[in-house]
Parts: structure tokens; sequence; C-alpha cells
């Protein structure tokens, strides 16, 4: 990480603290262990403290003392663990990489804490400190006779919150990095998929695409849907084959260096959409273009969100699905029967990264709203996710009191016609530039026909 960035960040959040009295701490988290093994959950450090300190180490803490300034605290490997998993890294190799002057053990964490007795502590980060002491080679809190000051606690994780919304260089970087991994692994399943092949093989293909790009892992679980299959927002691959004449919907990324991506395209097995297929993806694709063309700075979400609801509606109505005016229809949330989550979410060091609402701003629990996970005027160096769907649910469209309620609204005989039709998404990262915005997976083609032509290449000869 770059170390000028790295300080740069660490001066933005004390100045945006403000007079700050008394000391922070912010630990990274502990590993958990997997039952039944000597091993450990993959680690991620807590985002606070991984953002600040530019480290993963496990059990190891950031603190910071408004004289003094920031200490990292780092655990040093003791012998069983030298054996076991190797030794721990230099404390002055690991300053250099977080940019820090004071890096020290664990063991004089106590000391560090002992000396503010009597101050009001912020506890920022992984919590896992209060229940497990000894992970950090420290007894608890009471026995140092410190207590946490929760309030202080959340104004200052706000503050952080606030200030990881707009991106800075490096970590634009790196999630310009993650999506060129993510679109080298979905071009490939463009280019590979076929007729006969099962949901988790082609997973297993398209995360090993992504591992040769570069990534560390996945993002997130990798979502790789077909036939009806594709109607579950977040279904997990299975043994069922793909067949001819279904539509496949795949939304997986790869991360770097704790940084995701988020993509999703649909695709038919075949070469082409057939007839229902082409109309609704054209109305997914126009909806989901023109929701990143009006992305810009001082554009609120929320309503990005509903202008989409909107022309969904609208599209729904066009093809003999909705009935009515589409504005009323999204008012009374008839759109969400197809639609039924959010544009999208703020992305960064998590899929649904922090400060997705603005402070004071609650989730709306109207059901076309319900899942909308970002609440705020979107501004430069922001990245969001933007990725309208129409899905056949069938747990929202055999509901008798939706249909009940929505009795004119929906035509829902050709509803039941296409139960089994599944779902389409189509979703990019989106940069907020000062003028507009930036597709930061631009690389990987969605027009219909651009599909298409991939697909002829996946064709058995
Ligand atoms: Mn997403």
């Amino acid at each position: 990480m770059d170390p000028e960035q790295l300080r740069a960040r660490r001066a933005r959040i004390e100045s945006a603290w403000g007079g700050l009295r008394g000391p922070v701490v912010i630990p990274s988290g502990l590993p958990v262990p997997v039952e039944g093994t000597d091993q450990f959950h993959d680690f991620h450090a807590h985002n606070e403290h991984y953002y600040l300190a530019g480290t993963q180490l496990t059990g190891s803490v950031l603190a910071f003392d408004p004289r003094e300034g920031w200490t990292l605290f780092a655990p040093v490997a003791d012998e069983d663990e030298r054996i076991w998993t190797g030794d721990s890294e230099p404390l002055d190799a690991i300053a250099g990489r977080a940019a820090l002057e004071r890096v020290r053990g664990t063991a004089a964490l106590r000391g560090w804490l002992e000396a503010h007795r009597g101050e009001p502590l912020a506890l920022l980060g992984s919590t896992d400190i209060l229940h497990h002491p000894a992970g950090y080679a420290m007894p608890s809190l009471r026995t140092l006779e410190l207590e946490v000051d929760g309030e202080r606690s959340s104004r200052l994780a706000a503050v952080i919150a606030e200030a990881r919304r707009a991106k800075d260089g490096d970590e634009l970087a790196k999630m310009r990095e993650a999506a060129r991994q993510s679109v080298a692994g979905h071009l490939l399943a463009l280019r590979t998929a076929r007729a006969g092949m099962t949901e988790r093989r082609l997973q297993v293909e398209l995360e090993a695409e992504f591992f040769r790009h570069g990534a560390a892992r996945t993002a997130y679980g990798s979502i790789v849907g077909t036939g009806p299959n594709g109607a579950v927002l977040h279904f997990s691959p299975t043994q069922r084959e793909l067949r001819d004449g279904d539509i496949v919907l795949i939304d997986a990324a790869g991360e770097h260096e704790g940084y995701a991506a988020d993509v999703t395209r649909t695709f038919p097995v075949g070469p082409r959409f057939t007839g229902i297929q082409r109309d609704l993806y054209e109305l997914v694709l126009a909806t989901q273009e023109r929701a990143i063309a009006k992305a810009r700075p001082g554009k609120e979400y929320r309503e990005l969100h509903l202008e989409a609801a909107e022309q969904i509606a609208a599209g729904l109505v066009d093809l003999g699905i909705l009935r009515g005016a589409p504005q009323d229809l999204v008012e009374r949330d008839a759109h969400a029967l197809f639609f039924p989550h959010g544009l999208g979410h703020m992305l960064g060091l998590a899929t649904h990264d922090a400060g997705g609402c603005l402070a004071g701003r609650a989730p709306s629990d109207r059901f076309g709203l319900k899942w909308l996970r970002a609440d705020l005027p979107l501004q430069p160096g922001y990245v969001v996710t933007i990725e309208p769907g129409i899905y056949f649910v069938r747990a929202i469209l055999e509901d008798p009191a939706r249909r009940e309620r929505y009795r004119d609204d929906v035509a829902w005989e050709r509803v039941d016609e296409l139960l089994d039709f599944g779902g389409i998404r189509i979703e990019d990262d989106v940069l907020i530039t000062p003028d507009g915005a930036e597709v930061l997976t631009a690389a990987l083609p969605k027009s219909a026909a651009a599909i298409e032509a991939l697909r002829q290449e996946a064709q058995p000869a």
C-alpha cells in the first residue's frame, strides 16, 4: 500500500475526529477456528483496522493517543506458532508496510492501556477484544479498570464510515484490479458454458479464472443459477445441468487486497436469447444503462432506484405483464413483484461497503424500498453497483395475498406461464467522477448482440 496515502488517510481521520480527548483502540479481530481441525477460517481484518493500518494481521491493535499519535501492536509468534504456522513478520517490516513509526509487540498493549486508566476509551474495529482479551495478550478491560465509552465509539466510527465512502487512489487501483480479475472470469464463463455442464462446474471454472488472474479469493459466495434457479437472489450453485433454452445468471467476483468487485451477467445457454428472454433482457439492460448515464455527483441514489423501478414498470406494461400507469405501479410497489431488490449498494472493502445510508436515514419498510442498501447523494470517488433485475420469484408471485392486492395490476395468466423463467440481472461497478460516472467493469460485454457473439463460441461444433 502506498505509505503516503496511508498517512494521509490517518491524518484525514484524525482531523475529522476533531479535538479528540482520550485513547482509541481498533483491533483487527482474532482468527476463527474451524471446528474439528487445528486450522482457522479465512481471515479478514476488520475494515476500520485495515483501512487505517494497511495490514491484515490477526490479533493486532491499532491504537491512537491524541498526544503521541498512532501505534500498531502486532502479534509476535511464540515457539508453538513458529512450528505450526511459521514465524511472524518482523516488527520493522510491519512498520514499513503500515507507514508507522511505532509498531510494538502485543505484549506492550497492556502497558499502553494502563497508562490511559481513567480516560474514556473508544473501541472501534473488532469488538472481540472484549470477550477474548487473551487473544491480544492482555487481561480483560475490567481487570485493567478501563471502560469503553460506547457513545464516543460510535461517533468516531461514523466519521470513518463517512471518510471511507470516497475511495482514494490506492483503493481505486485495487478496485480496478479486482474488476479486471472479475471480468476475466465472467468472459471465460460466457465463452465456455455449455449445455450439460453443471452450475457447480461452471462456478469452479469461473473462480479458477479469477484466481489465475490474481484474485486472493472470491469477494462473496458465487451465485450461478440456471433456469428457475436464476430467480433465487442469492442462489448457491448446484448439480443442476445447463439446458438449451435456459438462461444462466452469474453474480460473482474476485477480491483483490481486501477490495471487492461485484459483477452480474445473464446469458442464454444456447446461442441466442429467445423471444421473452430477449424482451426482458433488453428492458433490464436499458434500465441499467440509463441509471449509469444519470449517476453523477449530487444525484440521490434513492432517486436512481425509483427511476429504474419506473422504467421497469413501464417496460413490463409494454410487454403485457403489468397493467396501469408506471408511476402509480411504483407508488404501490407493484414493480417490486418482479424487481424486489435495490438498484445496488456501495462497494469497496466489503461487498456492501460501509456508509450506504446517510446518517439519520433509516431503511424504509415499503416492499419496494426495504432492500435498498444505499440512500445518499452520490459524490466523486464513491463506487456503487448498479444492478437492476427482473425475476419470477415463486415466493412472491404465488402468495395469495399479493395476488389479491395486485389483482388488476398484473396479467396473472401471463405470469403463470413464466413461473419457471428464472431471472435476469445485469450488474456493473460504477465510480462517480467529478462530472459523471466511469464503469470499472466496462470491459465485460453486455449488449444482447455481444453476449450472443460470445455464446456462439461456446456452442458445440
Ligand atoms: Mn451487488
